[in-house]
């Protein structure tokens, strides 16, 4: 029976093959027989991990389980969400501000999970904004965005969120070279380099709480940095960043940003940073960002605008940044679980290098340089190197490890996956995929200790794996079983937005770190929290009306509201009485230019309303919360400006008619 159906699907692909001239050409025999079997999670059965994906261009974060591919939540990031009233409620806009006012939209690229001692420790998840520089972290207690930064002096926030061994630091460095925030950036673009500079941001994290500050940045001559990883054990206190456009052009870097053979990986000794900011080495600039975050206790976020920052100067201080030449456009930066490898992907190149940290340590020591770039000096590339792998495949862009010793590098213009050995550097195996390939994900594959098992293949152009849905297609992942020799396609599934990078973390780890449930009403610190019907209540403050509203199955309180006039303002502070898990409310009024909110228990949550037109409002429950869920409703009733309607609101009873 399995056979035939096998062999059914090899017909349908090959058929399929002919036609589609782009489908590589393993495709129809790269499922094996077992595959369904690997990937099954039968309904009621947990998957043995989390992952976080970022949606690229949708700027949220999802979650999916492994090995099913089932999609359980997308969390809003840096774009709104009507859905979960994201950007929307008065108590999340706060998360969106930025120097430049509210920024509703970004391109979340990178997730980068919590370590300690170099180990995934399932506590937060921090994504990127490419486009407004910002970076998020998610509280894997609650799956919400709890704090959100903006970084200064960046351009396309792409080397970013990657993190330290025991999340020291989240690093961040800017694409886009920049005339930075500090100066006059009313400069001609042709001047290029001499006005922009590079700018890497060191923002620490508090051991406890994970609230994050900019601590200090580096200012370097202007290019692109690409991607970056930390150090880790023996290079623990190092930072490496791959760079590309060297060439510091301005204008069309299809060509001009590809001219020379090697661009640089960077090595940032950030310990020495450390000292230097110590010692009083930092200058303070004059900078404005936002520091937004989200209070528990209120149900509310705050935003803080900020107005300093401390940079130090790599061309000045000779001994915190070093280049080391990697040929052709580096993309992905990745180093090993042992810390002593760190494999540059440069997009052009016919190999990929694998530079070693101790001789790179070794280098310093003896001085090899080949020179300097803009002051920084330039390490002899044989002086880094650890070796090269030869012919690994076309369009190298990113590896991670699986801790046996074996790489994983996705290649985006041949469209696979190779896997090789780090010591020896020969090529061990290599898969299809559908089709380019951009990031991959093994779990804890960028840390010290890798769970193994299952690698994740975030492609690109995902043409006819799918039932086609217009001009747009779905990305797809792809899941392999890397427990063997042979890497094993096991399932594939789409995918929100466009992946980039994602992280996995056993599930266990998460489902037990003290996850919340429900907010507690006694804890509940809301300004116009209503913690009981008693409570509930209509103020009316000059021209904004307060209503104090709660929720509970299946009704609002109150659910009659008179006395409200055009030209109102109209807040609906909405708490959720309920005290159990998975109870939320919904809240939605006819004609607001708003999203609904979505209300967990014990919180309290506000939706701006303001009525454009004298008439009766309905407004209802938008979560099938129970079986008279259809009956959660009520009414408000809007009169003109000035009329002599007073203000009346109840709940069960027919409160006395007025004209
Ligand atoms: Cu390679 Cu933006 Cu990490 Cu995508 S980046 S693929
Ligand atoms: Cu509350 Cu539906």
């Amino acid at each position: 029976m399995k056979n035939k159906f096998v062999q059914a699907i090899l017909v349908i692909a090959l058929g399929s093959a002919l036609v589609t001239s782009c489908k590589p050409k393993s495709s129809g025999d790269a499922v094996s027989g077992d595959a369904a079997e690997k990937a099954y999670v039968a309904p009621g059965k947990y998957d043995e991990f989390y992952n976080f994906v970022s949606g690229g261009f949708s700027g949220q974060l999802s979650v999916y389980g492994l090995p099913s591919g089932r999609l359980f939540r997308v969390i809003p990031v840096f774009s709104v969400d009507p859905e979960k009233g994201w950007g929307y409620s008065e108590e999340t806009k706060p998360m969106l501000n930025t120097s430049h006012g509210f920024v509703p939209w970004d391109d979340l690229h990178h997730t980068e999970m919590s370590q300690t001692n170099g180990e995934v420790d399932g506590r937060w998840v921090f994504g990127n904004a490419n486009n407004t520089p910002r970076i998020a972290r998610i509280d894997l207690k609650t799956f919400k965005t709890a704090e959100i930064i903006e970084l200064p002096n960046s351009g396309g926030n792409h080397s970013s969120p990657f993190i330290t061994e025991n999340t020291e630091y989240v690093v961040a460095g800017t694409r886009f070279s920049v005339p930075a925030d500090y100066s006059n950036g009313d400069v001609p673009i042709n001047t290029y380099k001499e006005n922009y500079k590079g700018h890497i941001s060191f923002v620490s994290v508090d051991k406890k709480s994970g609230e994050m500050d900019l601590a200090f940045q580096i200012v370097t001559p202007g290019v692109n940095f690409d991607l970056s990883h930390a150090g880790k054990g023996k290079s623990h206190g190092w930072f490496f960043f791959s760079c590309y456009n060297t060439e510091q052009a301005n204008t069309l870097l299809e060509v001009n940003a590809s001219q020379k053979d090697k661009d640089f990986i960077m090595a940032v000794n950030w310990k020495k940073a450390e000292e230097y900011i110590k010692a009083g080495k930092g200058k303070k600039q004059k900078v404005k960002y936002a520091h937004n975050t989200w209070d528990e206790h209120t149900h509310s976020a705050k935003s803080v605008m900020k107005d300093e920052v401390l940079v130090l100067d790599a061309s000045e201080l000779k001994d915190i940044c070093y280049m080391i030449p990697c040929p052709k456009s580096p993309h992905g930066c990745d180093v090993d679980p042992t810390g002593e490898f760190i494999v540059g992907s440069g997009k052009l190149a016919a190999l990929i290098p694998v530079f070693s940290f101790d001789k790179m340590q070794a280098a310093i020591k003896g001085k090899k340089y080949e020179g300097d770039y803009g002051g920084i000096p330039v390490i002899k590339y044989e002086e880094a190197l650890h070796g090269e792998v030869q012919k690994p495949g076309l369009g190298p862009l990113h590896t991670e490890f699986d801790g046996k010793g074996n790489a994983y590098t996705t290649f985006f213009v041949s469209s696979e996956v190779v896997k090789w050995d780090i010591k020896t550097l020969k090529v061990l195996d290599r898969v299809a995929t559908y089709y380019s390939v951009g990031h991959l994900m093994i779990p804890g594959g960028d840390s010290k200790k890798p769970f193994g098992k299952y690698l994740v293949a975030y492609n690109k152009i995902t043409k006819d794996r799918y039932l086609p849905t217009g001009p747009e297609l779905a990305q797809s992942a792809q899941i392999f079983d890397i427990s063997g020799d042979k890497m094993k396609l096991i399932l594939d599934f789409p995918t929100i937005g466009e992946p980039h990078y994602a992280q996995a973390a056993p599930a266990d780890l998460i489902r037990n770190n003290g996850q919340l449930k429900f907010y507690k009403l006694e804890d509940n610190k809301h300004p116009y929290a209503a913690k009981g019907e008693k409570e509930a209540k209509v103020v009316r403050e000059g021209n904004k009306v307060h209503v104090y509203m709660t929720s509970i199955r299946s009704h609002f309180a109150p659910d009659n509201i008179e006395g409200v006039f055009l030209g109102d303002e109209v807040y609906f502070h909405v708490t959720n009485l309920e005290q159990d898990w998975d109870v939320p409310h919904g809240f939605a009024i006819k004609g607001a230019n708003n999203g609904e909110l979505l209300i967990m228990p014990g919180e309290t949550t506000t939706l701006k309303w303001v009525p454009d037109r004298v008439g009766t409002f309905p407004f209802y429950c938008t979560d099938f919360c129970s079986a008279l869920h259809q009956e959660m409703q009520g009414y408000i009733r809007v009169s003109p400006k000035g009329s002599n309607v007073p203000l009346q609101f109840s709940l069960g009873t027919n409160v006395p008619a007025t004209k």
